[in-house]
């Protein structure tokens, strides 16, 4: 396997600022090569969606335009066998604080002018493990801009436990935070990204992301992992079945 960049991370300085924040920016790690193939990876499972079960996507309320597909690993092995490489699961691992299993591969496509919101909340409450070793490697393949809704997290939210959440009605993002924070957008971690860059964030830290107006498409891929340690918690797990209900 040739050197990639994601070879080359400090992992002591990203598990710091990860620790601290609850999310942490990679730049450049996948070339603009690489994205051009996942590009291409995600447009041909896009186009096959009608074939998927009906619970693995989810469209825009125009009806025809992809929001959501989720476990793409289940359908794709390009995507599985991406999601399985050492190269990403050295770095995470520590993260995970044990060994990083491969839980989902998803899209969060946020299309140019239907793109719709994504309500504040923390992604625990659908994942529900206990302890909350569990997080997500969110890959730009589009730019993220000011403009076209870029994800914006609450710094520091991922230390103070699993907030109420409650049935938010919105196709795709079925459950937000009871008492979303008040914590003012210009003070909030606000992921701007190049194609190829990353972020990773805690299934603890509070996040958002507005409606996307612009004429530009946002398309992120979501790789999900959970340390090999972590167990459903029944609780959570009862709180998410009723607000799903
Ligand atoms: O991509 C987005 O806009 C939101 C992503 C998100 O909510 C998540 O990763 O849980």
């Amino acid at each position: 396997m040739s050197e990639h960049f994601a070879d080359r991370l400090d992992i002591e300085q990203l598990s710091t600022e990860y620790e601290r924040d609850g999310v942490v920016r990679i730049r450049r790690l996948f070339s603009a090569e690489e994205v051009e193939e996942l590009r291409g990876r995600i447009d041909q499972y896009t186009s096959r969606v009608a074939t998927l079960p009906r619970g693995d996507y989810v469209l825009e309320a125009d009806g025809q335009t992809v929001r959501n597909t989720w476990r793409m690993q289940q359908h794709d092995s390009f995507f599985a066998d991406l999601g399985t490489q050492p190269r990403f699961t050295r770095f995470l691992d520590p993260l995970v604080r044990g060994a990083a299993v491969l839980q989902g591969v998803e899209t969060f496509r946020k299309p140019a002018r239907v793109g719709s919101p994504v309500p504040y909340h923390q992604d625990n409450a659908y994942f529900c493990q206990t302890p909350p070793d569990m997080l997500t490697l969110w890959i730009a393949i589009d730019a993220a801009t000011l403009e076209n809704g870029p994800v914006y997290y609450v710094r520091g939210s991922h230390s103070g436990g699993l907030r109420p959440h409650a049935s938010s009605g919105v196709a795709g993002n079925s459950m937000g935070i009871v008492d979303a924070p008040d914590v003012a957008l210009a003070e909030q971690f606000c992921g701007t990204l190049e194609p190829g860059d990353a972020l990773v964030h805690h299934c603890e830290t509070i996040h958002h992301s507005a409606a996307n107006e612009s004429a530009q498409s946002r398309c992120g891929l979501l790789l999900v992992y959970r340390g090999s340690h972590t167990e459903t918690d029944p609780d959570l797990h009862r709180a998410y079945t009723s607000a799903n209900a």
